[in-house]
């Protein structure tokens, strides 16, 4: 948008007397940020409606992404970005005495999401408006989001994120779009009379759906998208009906606070009726809003797609039958051929235990007629498939089954598309975790490669990166990040490598400046900067790379003398609060951290830091200072992984197993310039098969190894004698379930040969170049488009410049 420097300063003037009446200089940071959110939102009200009007207008067929977790990340600086005001605001704020950086750090970062999933559903809302697509974000608006991680004594210690405590700069709350949620109650069947039977719902529990809306800006296009997010409160009859003090907790508790939990269901019924409750409200709003533009329902699919990330929304499937049925009358077939043309779902994890079930029980208590429906859909399904495929695959793959509603094959049978999200990742899903599933319907399955906001990632949170960028290749690659390939002209460029260079050492500073005042750690800016942020979970293995700081200590201290290249070990992870290994490995890790980074022997060879409260901001100032990517899930266990795409497009290499979406990005950048390591997918089905993976073996058989598995339990690292010697039972005792022995050999010959490449500074550059050059296809933009093209059949208008 076009703004001039002095009437953004006339707007913000009075934009704080307006809002807060007090001169400038008597207000806080925070005040400053807020008044700027609203200018801007203000600024762009125009885009935002405009935007609404010609989807309207031209009858555009809207997507609708149905996520139970959204983590968008500070919106002040991409906003900015997006509509291209960044300088003229910065500008303006810097001759009225104030510092943008303060500003840009006092808006909360929104923690409505645990982890990749919700990152990724956030990653995708900014494409879908920088490619011109009209894509709708469809969830929850928790009032507290993942918890805040603080450390005590090296615990990990959960306090409440109370990230709405000074409002929302961004969202509109739309009250008049509100609907009513149903819950529990009884149903039945009551003649019409035209002589037929239509359900009716008594004595239910019913909760307000209140939407709040935020707009998505599109990057330098006057889009902007809208992600819908819902809050729970009492039914506008609330002063005709006493509600008791439980009946008004049972309804604030449905969105009070994002379940932290990225890995087992916990089976509590509040987290059933939070996936209910987002999916009916949005599936009501978004029949409500089609029908104001059209008299029926035949041209639904045309005009609607319904996307379920991960299982969490499935039941749109069931509640767009409802709708259909019980409200317009349409007969069962065609609600069906409706409600699966209009679904899509995509599959994030390959972990068993982590495909959502509940039990029939519970299901049919709090859903009465969302459970009816799933009946009919199972007994059609069995109807239909027996005949063809026999008893006990259609069993095995059936809604209903062993006393639980599966929430995975609902979404697959419910749906027309289902996408893994690398092609690892959707292979094994179609061999191994769905396999019965794609016997019936292969057709539906298909690939989708995760991607990631590029500008966020890269333009946002390293500057001085893309400002060299630009300087070499010009600014195409903003709209286009494939362009970035452009760059491996200069491989051979030194100049270009020393600002490279330079850059790196720009971006660690930061960071180190950080560490130093928030932790007191002392961190070297020429070290390697090995970096592995993500949820703390087994198979992603922090614990191996946690291994192999015992050796470099050991290894040290065994040699104090020795030509050692320095190193500092970064860590970013929450862990969910139940998830007791976890927090196990988390208190390791910082008793690690406190020997090492305390020990005279040491000195600044070699450094530890666990950094607090890990999400999108701490992501931002980590990422563009790395130096190595650690990827070390095993094999066949990470989906994707999505900050192997981030670190590798601010030129950071791999250490990586060839898992996920590791895979495609070793083949964009080439083998030779990332360190792969340990066993393959196949390998480790092959264990499974054979039944013959023995940990132990592998400790008799390496004296090193023994070493370091053994400094868990010798008090070596103080403070540790429960959490150690429960790490080092489920290497030895449980027979180390991740593969963390099988690996470590290889591994750490990688972490070796990196040691010593990383002093031949000029290569090193090289390959992290290669990197930078070649991550501009992971770039989100792309993935929805795929969606756009493959499953959505939505227009969008890619510019490529
Ligand atoms: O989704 C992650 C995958 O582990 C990762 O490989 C992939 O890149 C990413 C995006 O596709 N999965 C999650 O982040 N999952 C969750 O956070 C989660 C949250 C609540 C649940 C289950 C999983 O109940």
């Amino acid at each position: 948008m076009e703004l001039k420097e002095a009437e953004f300063v006339r707007d913000y003037i009075n934009e704080i007397k307006a809002t807060y009446a007090v001169d400038l200089k008597d207000t806080s940071p925070m005040e400053q940020y807020m008044a700027l959110g609203h200018l801007i939102k203000r600024y762009n009200g125009e885009n935002w409606t405009d935007t609404s009007k010609s989807y309207r207008k031209n009858d555009v067929k809207q997507v609708y992404y149905f996520s139970i977790e959204f983590l968008p990340g500070r919106l002040l600086q991409s906003n900015l970005l997006n509509l291209g005001i960044t300088d003229v605001v910065k500008k303006g704020l810097k001759n009225l005495g104030l510092n943008f950086d303060k500003i840009v750090r006092s808006e909360p970062d929104p923690g409505l999401g645990n982890g990749g999933l919700g990152r990724l559903a956030a990653c995708y809302m900014d494409s879908m408006a920088s490619i011109g697509m009209a894509g709708n974000g469809n969830g929850i608006r928790y009032r507290y989001g993942l918890f805040k991680q603080v450390f005590m004594n090296g615990y990990q210690v959960e306090l409440p994120d109370d990230w709405l405590r000074n409002g929302n700069a961004w969202e509109v709350r739309r009250e008049n779009r509100a609907c009513l949620v149903k819950f529990g109650g009884h149903v039945w069947m009551q003649e019409q009379p035209d002589g037929s039977l239509k359900p009716v719902y008594d004595h239910t529990d019913d909760v307000l759906a209140v939407p709040y809306d935020t707009g998505i800006i599109g990057y330098h296009n006057v889009v902007t998208n809208t992600l819908r997010l819902w809050s729970a409160e009492l039914p506008p009859n609330a002063e005709e009906r006493y509600y008791s003090q439980k009946e008004r907790d049972n309804i604030d508790d449905i969105t009070k606070v994002l379940y932290p939990d990225d890995s087992n269901e916990q089976g509590r019924s509040l987290r059933l009726r939070q996936e209910y409750f987002f999916s009916s409200a949005g599936v009501q709003s978004i029949v409500r809003h089609y029908l104001s533009d059209h008299t029926s329902l035949k041209r639904f699919v045309q005009k609607v797609a319904i996307h379920i990330n991960d299982t969490h929304p499935t039941l749109v499937i069931p509640e767009l039958m409802r709708i259909l049925m019980d409200e317009h009358d349409c007969p069962w077939d065609l609600a069906w051929q409706i409600t699966t043309s209009t679904m899509s779902y995509t599959n994030h994890t390959i972990m068993q235990e982590a495909l959502e079930k509940w039990p029939i029980e519970m299901f049919q208590g709090l859903l009465p007629r969302i459970y009816q429906i799933v009946e009919e859909i199972n007994r059609r399904y069995r109807a239909d498939k027996i005949p063809v495929f026999g008893e006990d695959i259609v069993d095995r793959t059936a809604p209903l089954g062993d006393g639980q509603v599966r929430m995975a094959y609902l979404a697959v049978i419910g749906s027309h598309s289902v996408n893994g999200v690398a092609p690892l990742h959707t292979e094994l899903l179609e061999k191994d975790v769905l396999a019965d599933l794609y016997r019936i319907y292969p057709e539906k399955f298909n690939n989708k490669t995760n991607g990631i906001a590029e500008r966020r990632w890269l333009e946002i949170a390293n500057q001085p990166l893309s400002k060299l960028i630009d300087s070499k290749i010009g600014k195409d690659w903003h709209f286009n990040p494939k362009l970035l390939q452009e760059l491996s002209t200069f491989e051979n460029d030194k100049k270009f490598l020393n600002q490279l260079v330079d850059v790196k050492k720009e971006n660690k500073q930061r960071l180190a400046d950080y560490v130093q005042s928030e932790m007191g750690i002392t961190i070297r800016t020429d070290a390697i900067y090995d970096v592995q942020i993500k949820r703390l979970h087994a198979y992603k293995r922090q614990v191996l790379h946690m291994l192999e700081i015992i050796r470099e200590y050991l290894e040290i201290k065994e040699n104090p003398q020795a030509d050692i290249t320095p190193r500092v070990h970064i860590f970013g992870a929450k862990a969910a609060p139940s998830y007791h290994y976890a927090k196990s490995v988390i208190k390791v890790i910082n008793a690690l951290a406190d020997l090492v980074n305390n020990d005279p022997d040491i000195g600044d060879k070699l450094k530890v830091v666990f950094i607090p409260n890990y999400g999108v901001s701490l992501g931002e100032l980590i990422i563009p200072a790395a130096d190595i990517s650690e990827q070390i899930s095993t094999a066949s266990k990470e989906a994707s992984g999505t900050s192997n795409m981030k670190l590798m497009t601010n030129g950071a290499l791999s250490l990586a197993t060839m898992d996920g979406a590791n895979i495609d990005i070793i083949r964009a950048a080439g083998s030779e310039n990332e360190y792969t390591f340990g066993l393959t997918a196949a390998d480790v089905y092959g264990y499974y098969h054979r039944n013959d993976y023995r940990s132990k073996a592998i400790y008799d058989g390496n004296p090193e190894l023994q070493k370091v598995v053994d400094s868990l339990i010798t008090n070596m690292i103080p403070g540790i004698s429960t959490e150690g010697r429960e790490i080092y039972d489920s290497l030895l005792q449980y027979n180390d379930e991740y593969f963390v022995l099988a690996d470590y050999a290889d591994y750490v010959k990688q972490q070796k040969q990196i040691s010593i490449d990383f002093k031949d500074v000029e290569t090193w550059q090289k390959k992290s170049l290669a990197n930078i050059a070649a991550s501009g296809t992971f770039s989100a933009d792309y993935s929805v488009a795929r969606y756009a093209e493959d499953i959505w059949q939505v227009p969008y208008k890619l510019i490529l410049k």
